[in-house]
């Protein structure tokens, strides 16, 4: 049987083997070609937003569009916990997780989920980039989440209808949290009842009383209009979290040497350019708010705080002994 060209004309035997060897060629090309998938949670106009499309064509052009990356914004493949569990067993290659929900999955990430652990962002990157850090990061790609890069998430502080100056006023307070059980025994400490719950149902939760208070850092607490149904932001800055490009480990693991050195190349850069992007849309986020008329405390003595997280500390430290030395190596950092 003679194929026929779309304008009618026969196509001879040979003519009729090379496009098909065209047609084959170019499925291998584009099958070798590898399109991944991203998570991200947040929206336009938060700097992560920004740092992963920054990543995707960075990714892009390291790879020379070997891997493409499509970047999933607004948390539209899946809150936080189950877009990790979709990374960890590669139905989603990436997502820019918060460490702080990756804990419950790898003890080792709990190191930053401990309140007052840092004393400051730049301390809390010179505790990732030494042996601590190193230790947490082979803990998490054992685990299936390789971090490639660390992403600045400042520091969480409470938001209410109330100004909290000291841990008494969170007492009987309702209190949303990200989920980790370091995070509800933080509350606890505190006298205040925590509230587990997905980053997409605080905005209403807060609105509909449901909860009483929240706490984010000024970026996320603006993003998502936590300030609309808020009155004061109290800086406790109890938390600092990093946040990670992570890969899935096995996905990453089958790349070339060349192909693995260039996606985490890009990540690097992508992560510098979300660092500078934080620094400058953190302090726009809180004259936004403020403008909006978020009424925002210091804490000149966040002492009280602290301590009230000494049982946090033992407790953990009790149930989970193996923890203390990587403990002790992070508060052992200059
Ligand atoms: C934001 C983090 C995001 C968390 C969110 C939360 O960037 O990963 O899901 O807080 O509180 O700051 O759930």
């Amino acid at each position: 049987m003679l194929h026929m060209k779309p304008g009618g004309e026969p196509m001879t035997f040979t003519k009729t083997i090379f496009a098909a060897a065209t047609a084959v060629a170019l499925i291998a090309s584009s099958a070798s070609a590898d399109s991944w998938r991203a998570w991200n949670i947040h929206n336009d106009g938060h700097p992560n937003t920004g740092a992963m499309d920054k990543f995707a064509e960075l990714i892009d052009a390291a790879t020379g569009g070997e891997i493409t990356l499509d970047v999933f914004h607004g948390g539209v493949l899946g809150s936080q916990p189950d877009a990790l569990e979709q990374v960890r067993i590669g139905a989603i290659e990436v997502g820019n997780f918060n460490l702080g929900p990756i804990g419950p999955m790898v003890k080792e990430a709990n190191l930053v989920s401990l309140p007052f652990i840092f004393k400051s962002v730049p301390h809390m990157f010179r505790v990732l980039e030494g042996e601590a850090g190193q230790t947490v990061a082979a803990a998490m790609g054992e685990a299936g989440v390789l971090p490639l890069a660390w992403f600045d998430a400042g520091a969480r502080s409470f938001y209410s209808q109330k100004k909290i100056e000291t841990p008494a006023d969170v007492e009987g307070l309702k209190i949303r949290v990200m989920n980790n059980n370091l995070y509800t025994s933080m509350i606890s400490a505190m006298g205040g009842n925590p509230s587990p719950m997905a980053f997409s149902e605080v905005q209403q939760a807060l609105k509909t009383g449901v909860v009483d208070g929240a706490e984010n850092n000024f970026p996320s607490f603006k993003n998502v209009g936590h300030y609309e149904v808020t009155t004061h932001y109290s800086l406790s800055e109890h938390l600092i979290i990093p946040e990670c490009i992570c890969v899935n480990t096995t996905k990453f693991n089958a790349l070339s040497a060349e192909m693995q050195a260039a996606v985490r190349g890009a990540a690097e850069e992508a992560a510098l350019f979300q660092r500078e992007l934080w620094s400058v849309d953190s302090e726009q986020a809180r004259v936004d708010v403020e403008a909006a008329g978020i009424k925002v405390n210091e804490i000149a003595d966040k002492g009280p705080f602290q301590s009230a997280m000494d049982s946090v500390y033992a407790d953990y430290l009790a149930a989970n002994p193996d923890m203390k030395a990587l403990v002790a190596m992070a508060q052992a950092t200059e």
